[in-house]
């Protein structure tokens, strides 16, 4: 095996964000780009991690034959075993859970997870460590050195490696294992719950679900679990062939870009619970019948089930949600008894809490919801988990939560984003709204008046390191709150979210976009986001 030594310079875009490194597909086609981000997560592992790398990813345009490279990268650093799904897929999940099972190293997942995919869209690669979590921000910092001083990659020649069969071979020292991306998860799963309960809910008739798997990974995961294995009817499962472009759709499973799925769910025809997941399976939408679950609400909603799924059955040590989540699951937590810990956007932050045993349910506002089962969030777990609730409870998906808000009351939430703005004007934005902070409090904004604001910093309890700067919050009188942050995943220019909650102990009913809107106004004033961006309105509102 001839191991290459490569010449290369550094490029200057390759510092991870909120997951893994996102970039346009052809800036990662470029000749370099690929391999000098692979060779710095490389460099930035110890020698003795390089033993066995798990890698997968979701399937799109340019997957399988960035995978192939990686492998060979693998073999040429000296790795002793890669482990790859066929076909190059895995799902995060699935690939988190794979690390876990074989006490890998590491792996690298391939995916930009909602964006985009195709030649012209999106692309990205993302590394997690050996407990299975997203590389915690430690790691990516000195990913980021590396990529910054690299001069020279490794790699082997391909001797034409196939992918897309089961298969064991020998690349030099290194032995390479294509296997089945769904076996080991789906093993997984039946640990976490009871099979025989759900398939007998689906048999006889009070089970039902119509889940979407948007033409990413998922789909192949969903067939064999929902439908070959637990015996939902044949067709359960819709657009479940993974495709390079994802069907010329962006697979991000929110009430905008799953809106075939909200129609069906308000038809005659609806199933009991309506779901879809994202580009890499690691997100989740919720619909009853004519019903959205906010992902704050399943989060609470979860957490006050839980002793009903097997996996929780001992009861929950800890939960956490993201600063911007809604506070809904601290109330819970309140009346378990049990803390809740409050982190900056981001999954690799509940690692450390997750593996120290301090939390064993975490979740975010961005459509994801997880377990101690696995390092990730879970898209197709949460949809076992509320099919589990659903079938203990026998009650629909709406009477489910609304029993909840009237036990614990409402967290009407929503979020506002501003997308595809010029970088520098939100950055200014931002800057001169954290300025303005400490004179806020006591002041007045369209009527209300400013109880507290301020960025939001994490000190991580376990392994004792600080994160800055991770947004900002303004509270208001009567329990109002208003988040502001700059998204992590996007691509192109800056996306502004902007993340509004109100408590309502009421019963009625309102709609949370509508309830929201006033103080959306508030948030867009404040901020001075129409004077900083030109942007009057957010192009999408959650
Ligand atoms: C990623 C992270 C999530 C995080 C989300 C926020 O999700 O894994 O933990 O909440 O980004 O995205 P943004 O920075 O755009 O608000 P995913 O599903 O894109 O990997």
């Amino acid at each position: 095996m001839n191991i290459r030594t490569v010449k290369t310079t550094a490029f200057d875009d390759q510092a991870p964000g909120t997951s893994g490194l996102r970039r346009r597909t052809r800036r990662f086609m470029q000749p370099g780009y690929l391999e000098n981000f692979v060779q710095s997560i490389f460099d930035a592992m110890a020698p003795h991690e390089r033993g066995t790398l798990v890698l997968g990813g979701d399937g799109r345009f340019h997957n399988l034959e960035a995978a192939r490279v990686i492998v060979c990268m693998a073999a040429a650093n000296g790795f002793s075993r890669v482990v790859v799904g066929k076909d190059a897929l895995l799902s995060t999940p699935a690939a988190s859970a794979l690390i876990r099972a074989l006490g890998a190293d590491g792996g690298i997942v391939l995916s930009a997870s909602h964006n985009p995919g195709g030649a012209d869209a999106d692309f990205g690669v993302k590394f997690n460590n050996a407990s299975g979590a997203p590389a915690p921000a430690a790691t990516t910092r000195r990913i980021e050195e590396c990529s910054r001083r690299i001069d020279r990659y490794l790699v082997v020649d391909d001797p034409g490696i196939d992918l897309r069969r089961l298969a064991t071979f020998r690349l030099g020292t290194t032995r390479v294992d294509v296997v089945d991306p769904v076996d080991g998860y789906e093993q997984l799963m039946q640990r976490c719950f009871d099979f025989d309960r759900l398939r007998r809910g689906f048999a006889d008739g009070r089970l039902s679900v119509c889940f979407d798997a948007m033409h990413a990974v998922t789909g192949p995961y969903a067939r064999r679990i929902l439908e070959d294995t637990l015996g939902a009817a044949q067709g359960s499962v819709v657009n479940a062939t993974p495709l390079p472009d994802f069907g010329g759709a962006h697979p991000d499973p929110n009430l905008a870009h799953a809106a075939a799925l909200v129609r069906h769910m308000r038809t005659d025809d609806a199933p009991l619970l309506g779901a879809a997941s994202d580009g890499d399976g690691d997100r989740n939408l919720l619909l009853g019948r004519g019903f959205f679950v906010g992902p704050s609400d399943s989060l609470a909603v979860l957490a006050a089930h839980a002793r009903r799924i097997p996996q929780f059955a001992a009861g929950l040590t800890g939960v956490a949600r993201s600063m911007p989540t809604s506070r809904a699951v601290g109330l819970v937590a309140a009346a378990l008894e049990i803390p809740c810990f409050e982190t900056p956007t981001g999954w690799k932050y509940f690692g450390n809490l997750l593996d120290a045993g301090s939390i064993n349910l975490c979740g975010e506002e961005s459509f994801g919801t997880g377990g101690d089962h696995v390092r990730e969030k879970d898209g197709l777990w949460t949809v076992l988990a509320w099919l589990t609730l659903l079938e203990a409870a026998n009650q629909p998906v709406d009477a489910l939560v609304k029993d909840h808000w009237r036990r614990f009351g409402r967290h009407v939430y929503c979020r506002h984003d501003y997308e595809g703005l010029d970088a520098d004007s939100a950055r200014t934005m931002m800057s001169a709204l954290v300025e303005s902070l400490p004179a806020l409090p006591g002041t007045r904004v369209e009527g209300r008046v400013i109880e507290g604001a301020g960025e939001f910093h994490y000190h991580d309890p376990v392994d004792g390191t600080d994160s800055g700067a991770e947004g900002v919050q303004v509270f208001l009188a009567g329990g109002e709150r208003i988040v502001y942050r700059l998204s992590g995943t996007g691509t192109r220019g800056a996306t502004l979210r902007v993340y509004l909650e109100q408590f309502r102990e009421t019963r009625r009913e309102v709609d949370a976009l509508r309830a929201n809107a006033p103080l959306g106004r508030v948030a867009s004033t404040l901020a001075g986001i129409a004077r900083f961006t030109g942007r009057r309105r957010p192009t999408l509102r959650t």
